[in-house]
């Protein structure tokens, strides 16, 4: 599917006599003259194919066909000499597919015309939110700024439309998405190539992200997650300043991102090179859970009920290990859910309506189990393409099974 045909798609849903406003963002200020790297707004980019600042779309439903304009940013030399380059008229049409492209500065003059001359009755904004708590982003204030300036016009939410059609991946988007889990595959066997006792789990992060980057991705998915001994029970510890002890095990959960596409990986590894038998009981375990998710992966199914799964062979394994004594007790260890939707958002945009898996769709697959008593810590994340059938392992490549962490340890 091209970038036309999801903004065709999101049209046919929008009400008739509407308008969309889709702004791309801004940086996010730090403090005296210093931005955090742009994160473009992920609906603009799924329509347009674009990741840069200070952008917007417009579709128009007033009249009987769709009318688009993609507003962009001026070429100016004086600018580029700091900034560096723009997107030229030219290459804006060839990526996104959008005819009409105009100056950014004409965005307000081209609104203040359509709601003079064509009147809509409601204008579209991604006012999506995720905690009320947080500072509006971008798109919101936008829509804050014309429900005030506009009060006897509905401002309505975009973003389930189009998160209803994130969530169904095309080829494209699945080959892009193979790519981001490959460079995270070589960069974990880089990693254990170089695993060993001594090591700060920051050492071992950027031992990833250094192979990452050279890999020429555009940098990491979220923030990676270095956990060794008790440090890999904390689900999103991101500290990453403890020594690597011998004999314990260190938790890794990272990933690549390629293209604006997310790979989602957990491995653990044992920082010696070789599991104790209690940590490879504990290990076997999570990889039952595992391989049985993927297993049950399909069409029809949904996360929870692969939750449920998950947390039946993880229950079944501990109490045969004594670790707990009734199914029941499967929460004391294993604490978050086994599945999230990935895509150009880590944890991906789901809708209510779709909660049953379909074809295309990418989810994670990831049991753990968390024993603080015993300092131990294992987490196994693959990545799922959901077929027809069933499921594609996208990170089957990716070494997972105790003994093959461990031959491919020895010969280092
Ligand atoms: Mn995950």
């Amino acid at each position: 599917m091209n970038y036309r045909e999801r903004r065709e798609k999101v049209y046919s849903q929008m009400e008739e006599k509407s308008i969309l406003v889709l702004y791309s963002g801004e940086a996010l200020h730090i403090s005296a003259d210093a931005y955090h790297d742009f994160e473009v707004n992920r609906q603009f980019f799924y329509l347009t194919g674009i990741r840069r600042e200070n952008m917007a779309l417009v579709i128009d439903k007033c009249g009987d066909k769709l009318e688009e304009i993609l507003f962009i940013e001026p070429i100016d030399p004086s600018v580029e000499r700091w900034v560096g380059k723009k997107m030229t008229k030219e290459e804006v049409k060839e990526v996104s597919g959008v005819e009409s492209i105009a100056m950014i500065d004409n965005l307000q003059a081209t609104l203040d015309r359509i709601m003079n001359r064509k009147l809509p009755k409601k204008v579209y904004f991604d006012t999506y939110r995720h905690q009320m708590s947080d500072l509006p982003d971008y798109n919101v204030a936008k829509a804050q700024a014309f429900a005030a300036a506009y009060p006897g016009i509905a401002v309505d939410n975009i973003y389930p439309a189009v998160a209803a059609l994130r969530m169904v991946k095309d080829a494209e988007e699945v080959n892009i998405t193979k790519e981001a889990v490959k460079v995270t595959e070589e960069a974990l066997n880089h990693v254990l190539n170089a695993l060993k006792p001594g090591m700060m789990e920051y050492q071992v992060q950027a031992e990833f992200e250094y192979k990452v980057k050279s890999l020429g991705a555009d940098g990491m998915a979220f923030p990676t997650i270095a956990g060794s001994g008790i440090n890999g029970t904390m689900l999103h510890y991101e500290t990453n300043h403890d020594v690597c002890k011998e004999n314990t095990l260190i938790l890794l959960d990272l990933g690549a991102r390629v293209k604006g596409y997310n790979a989602d990986i957990t491995r653990t590894y044992p920082v010696s090179g070789k599991f104790t038998e209690r940590q490879k009981q504990i290990y076997n375990i999570v990889l039952k859970a595992n391989q049985e998710v993927a297993a049950q992966a399909r069409p029809g199914v949904t996360l929870k009920e692969l939750n449920d799964i998950c947390k039946k062979v993880l229950a079944e394994g501990m109490m045969e290990l004594g670790l707990i004594e009734k199914e029941e007790e499967v929460g004391k260890y294993y604490m978050h859910s086994v599945s999230h939707h990935l895509g150009i958002d880590v944890h991906d945009v789901t809708v209510p309506e779709k909660d049953k898996l379909e074809p295309g769709m990418i989810i994670t697959n990831e049991p753990g189990l968390y024993i603080d008593e015993e300092e131990t810590g294992i987490r196994i994340e693959d990545d799922l393409l959901i077929t027809e059938d069933g499921c594609v392992v996208l990170s089957a490549d990716i070494v997972r099974t105790a003994e093959e962490i461990e031959a491919k340890m020895k010969d280092r």
